[in-house]
């Protein structure tokens, strides 16, 4: 089943049907120990929508107080391409020896309002000229640290920044609308098949100018051992989702420029399509509806 945060409400889609719950408290679902069992139960009380949700318009990112995290260099690809981007900055063996560590790389990725939802608008930095987006599936975990879905992720990345100094990664990571999250949650209690294909699509001006794809057995890590060392001495009262690395990295001559259209696609989860532009030196006049803040 996949659960949506709408501009009406919390929808659930089950079995072809959508059902409105009765209670609009995204959190609280997050607090729940079962979702899976609790919204079956939700919809079997609830009443199914005369018409569903409009994917293109009603769509509000699924995150109220949960904090997005990532994982990095979790994949081959980005080891090779983070060590590539950085070797002149000295920073090459650093990602090598992150991939082959125990601990993995984990790092925060946006608050809330930082993140967008299908359909917003992701940023590009105005101090940054190399821009990339990275399609990632992101966990949605609860409070307990059991993962109880997944949904399509896009770690937004200036490869300049990061790659002229890694200290420098949380400017090239951490900005406003530098995550997007959605459609929505796929909602279960089973781990995705390994053959569960991410797929990027990048498109200008009608054309596509990238496209990509990875499957989810390239992730080197278990997703639980990522959420486990996530919530080491680290308390996520309302839970919250995970991005677990990319796979897919345009080559060095790539960069995104505004106006570009990207489509990440994950088999069983969906597919989140954002358009790309700059930022500007003025507060962004963000689309409320679209924007996990509402
Ligand atoms: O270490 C830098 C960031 C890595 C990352 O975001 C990824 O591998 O997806
Ligand atoms: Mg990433």
């Amino acid at each position: 089943m996949k659960l949506f945060r709408t501009t009406q409400g919390i929808v659930v889609e089950h079995n072809g049907a959508h059902v409105g719950l009765s209670s609009n408290d995204f959190d609280a679902l997050l607090r729940v120990d079962d979702l899976h069992a609790h919204l079956h139960a939700a919809i079997d009380e609830g009443e199914p929508l005369d018409a569903p949700p409009d994917m293109d318009a009603d769509l509000l990112a699924p995150v109220v107080s949960q904090e997005v995290w990532a994982a990095g260099v979790t994949y081959y690809r980005s080891r090779d391409a983070r060590m590539e981007e950085s070797a002149a900055a000295g920073g090459g063996s650093f990602y090598d020896r992150v991939y082959d560590a125990p601990r993995p790389e984990l790092f925060m990725k946006a608050t809330p309002h930082r993140v967008v939802g299908h359909r917003g608008k992701v940023r590009i930095r105005q101090d940054s000229r190399w821009n990339v987006p990275e399609p990632e599936l992101a966990l949605c975990v609860n409070a307990r640290g059991r993962i109880v879905g997944y949904t399509v992720g896009n770690d937004m990345s200036s490869r300049d920044i990061e790659g002229e100094n890694p200290l420098y990664l949380p400017q090239a990571k951490v900005y406003d609308q530098s995550a997007a999250l959605g459609p929505g949650v796929l909602i279960t209690n089973d781990p995705l098949p390994p053959e569960t294909t991410i797929a990027l699509a990048i498109t200008r001006d009608g054309k596509t100018v990238f496209a990509g794809d990875t499957q989810i057995a390239q992730i080197k890590r278990p997703l639980q051992s990522l959420v486990d060392y996530l919530y080491r001495d680290n308390s996520f009262p309302q839970g919250c989702f995970l991005m677990t690395g990319t796979g897919v990295i345009p080559d060095n001559d790539f960069t995104l420029e505004p106006g570009d259209e990207v489509s990440i696609t994950i088999d069983h989860v969906g597919t989140l399509s954002n358009t790309v532009v700059r930022g500007t030196t003025a507060p962004v006049n963000r689309n409320a509806k679209r924007t996990a803040t509402p």
